[in-house]
């Protein structure tokens, strides 16, 4: 099944919106395969946002994601990457429709609550960075039948 990293940004963590964010992941069917909770450091930002290198935003970009402890995860699921896109909603929180999370909890793009990666190129960069493949948890859940059906994987 498909992985993909996601992120509580430390704007999530402070607004006490770990639990909130994780249960609409949960309840929507994905599953939790890997977490950890860390505060990245400047090395880290920079290979994680490599691709933002040079923008105007990249220097706040850096300093918000620093600026706290973040929570680091990885969900799987059938099209786990683009299923956790739409739940995030737009990058810019005031165009994400009510219902995504960043509809629902954001005002401001650069404090956008929650990162996830956008291809499986990304979502397979990412989770290596932030994760060694023992971290990453292979289990049933017996929910699985009920979320996909008897005769699917
Ligand atoms: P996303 O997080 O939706 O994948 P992105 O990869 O284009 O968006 O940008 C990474 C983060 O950078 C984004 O979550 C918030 C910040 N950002 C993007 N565009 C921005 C802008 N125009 N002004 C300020 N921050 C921006
Ligand atoms: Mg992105």
């Amino acid at each position: 099944m498909e992985k993909t990293f996601v992120m509580l940004k430390p704007d999530a963590v402070q607004r006490n919106l770990i639990g909130e964010v994780i249960g609409r992941f949960e309840k929507k069917g994905l599953k939790l395969v890997a977490l950890k909770m860390l505060t990245i450091d400047q090395e880290m930002a920079n290979q994680h946002y490599n691709e933002h290198v040079g923008k105007p935003f990249f220097d706040d970009l850096v300093s918000f994601i620093t600026s706290g402890p973040v929570v680091a995860m990885v969900w799987e699921g059938r099209q786990a990457i683009q299923v956790a896109r739409k739940m995030m909603g737009s990058t810019d929180p005031q165009e994400a429709p009510t219902g995504t999370i960043r509809g629902d909890y954001g005002l401001f793009t650069g404090n956008n609550i929650v990162h996830g990666s956008d291809s499986p190129e990304s979502a397979a960069r990412e989770i290596s960075l932030f994760f060694s493949q023992k971290e990453i948890i292979s289990y049933k859940k017996c929910a699985e039948p009920w979320i996909y059906g008897e005769k699917t994987e």
